[in-house]
């Protein structure tokens, strides 16, 4: 690695006095011009990863379900999986070197890591529609090159589509090709094959509608729609011609506000789902006959795929062991239903999937679901909707016979701003507040006024700010307990701006 010629580059990326960013949740999350120093040095990190573990590591330009004016980045372990926790460490460090540390902090982590500096590196990369997308993958090219790592822009990818590229690159292939086409052609294979003995196949079981958040799945399910044709038939809405990237939108918007999508014409017990703006989380919803909307979200998928695979292997008098991750955002209607009625083992980690994958390991069959709709290895919007279109036709199942699973309890999410967000940690997969002092015994005295009730708080990984869930027997009292934790949070965790005010 030639230093000097490192140092000079960077100069050209060179990073904001002052700005500290975390490797969070899903990477570094912020306001897109702030990020031109951190993608070059993620293409500096992805470089060195990519030598010490002798395999091609993958860098995604992304800020998933944020707005479009943010922006964000993460690596791609070789087996297509997160980046591993240490490294997420000295991706911290890098991104907050000042300049004249940069070359000392490359070394550090080179050493610490054991980097064979010789040995060669290859890094695929991939982004979002955003506008600010494509030069800041520039960005990254740019530390690649300069570092001597050899790089395959795939430009234009759904996070999970570059997921796929490098887990098919690292197994020589095996696992499909790493092209868009072997990825069709991969996923659209199985689900003909799945459904070939579907019980249903009238043109209403067929019909799904999907909201693509206006952002990169409407461009890939448009590509794949070709590849399935004959399984099911699927019209996109908020394409992106038009609207903003998850703006009144998308599949965080549908959970957050329990409302429709704008954009997209439903008549009622139509089968409709909404996809985030890099297509790595999945809703489902639907309007019924008297014109109530309702919700079907990753705590129900995870139950119907649970229950398919739980009696296929009864079926077959297989006793492999089955079990669910969820995380404290789980619906306690869907953790009851799954362990008492369909007696599934459930777990709980903390938020973010990697958390979830790991403790999937686990078992021989792990399935886990994010509330919002983020599954799978590494979460992917379109095969999770190819299982579950499956699941439905070869069970004869309609959304309405789906949704009647068990009825969630009325929940509500809310966010809180504070200075600073990190004074709040928490233990017992993020359900129980340890700090600041107090605010855990005022949760549980809120707690106590309402039934079926349950509420915790913790910081956003991904923005700036505290997330308050609360449920509880009505949607009434889940608002109250809700809007009455904020305040909480607000007074005890040093809240600036407007104090929260109900029913916001
Ligand atoms: P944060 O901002 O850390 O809550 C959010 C989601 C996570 C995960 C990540 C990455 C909620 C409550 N949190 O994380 O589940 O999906 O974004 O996209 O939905
Ligand atoms: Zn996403």
């Amino acid at each position: 690695m030639d230093l000097d010629a490192i140092t000079k580059h960077s100069a050209l990326h060179a990073k904001p006095s002052g700005l500290i960013l975390q490797y969070g949740t899903a990477g570094f999350r912020t306001k897109a011009e702030h990020l031109d120093h951190v993608m070059f040095r993620m293409g500096l990190l992805a470089v060195l990863r990519s030598k010490q573990t002798k395999s091609t590591i993958g860098v995604m330009v992304t800020a998933s379900h944020n707005p479009e004016e943010d922006n964000g980045v993460k690596l791609v372990d070789p087996l297509g999986e997160m980046l591993a926790p240490s490294w997420e460490e000295h991706a911290t460090c890098l991104a907050n070197a000042e300049e004249q540390d940069v070359q000392r902090v490359l070394l550090d982590i080179s050493e610490k890591a054991a980097v064979d500096l010789q040995q060669d590196a290859f890094v695929v990369i991939g982004r979002d529609t955003r506008p600010s997308s494509e030069k800041l993958s520039q960005s990254v090219i740019d530390g690649i090159t300069v570092s001597g790592g050899q790089f395959h822009d795939y430009g234009l990818l759904t996070t999970p589509q570059l997921h796929y590229m490098v887990y098919c690159r690292n197994t020589q292939g095996q696992y499909g090709k790493a092209t868009t086409e072997g990825y069709y052609q991969k996923l659209s294979k199985a689900f003909v094959e799945l459904t070939k003995q579907a019980f249903c196949s009238g043109d209403e079981c067929l019909l799904l509608k999907v909201d693509c958040a206006n952002g990169i799945g409407a461009l890939k399910l448009r590509e794949m729609k070709n590849y399935f044709s004959r399984g099911l038939s699927i019209q996109l809405f908020n394409v992106g011609t038009t609207g903003k990237l998850n703006h009144l939108c998308g599949a965080d918007f549908v959970k957050s506000h329990q409302k429709p999508p704008q954009g997209i014409e439903m008549k009622p017990n139509e089968r409709c789902c909404s996809f985030d703006g890099d297509a790595d989380r999945i809703i489902y919803y639907y309007y019924d006959a008297d014109g109530h909307f309702h919700l079907i979200d990753g705590d129900k998928i995870a139950t119907l795929i649970s229950s398919f695979l739980k009696e296929l292997l009864l079926e077959i008098g297989e006793s492999l062991n089955i079990g669910v991750v969820q995380t404290a955002y789980a619906n306690g209607s869907s953790t009851r239903y799954l362990e008492e009625v369909m007696k599934v083992p459930v777990y709980c980690t903390k938020t973010g999937v990697k958390h979830l994958h790991h403790k999937a390991q686990e078992f021989d069959i792990g399935i886990y679901f994010e509330a919002n709709g983020h599954g799978t290895a590494a979460g992917d919007a379109i095969s999770d909707m190819l299982v579950i279109e499956a699941i439905l036709a070869l069970k004869g199942l309609t959304i309405q016979q789906w949704d009647a699973l068990y009825t969630d309890l009325p929940n509500r999410q809310l966010k809180v701003k504070v200075a600073d967000r990190q004074v709040i940690s928490t233990t017992d997969a993020e359900r129980k507040a340890v700090t600041p002092p107090g605010l855990q015994e005022a949760i549980d005295n809120l707690v106590k006024k309402y039934k079926l009730s349950r509420a915790f708080v913790r910081p956003s990984g991904t923005e700036d700010i505290v997330r308050v869930y609360a449920e509880a027997d009505s949607q009434e009292s889940a608002d109250s307990l809700a809007h009455e934790v904020s305040l909480a949070v607000f007074q005890l965790a040093g809240g600036v701006g407007e104090s929260p005010q109900p029913g916001l």
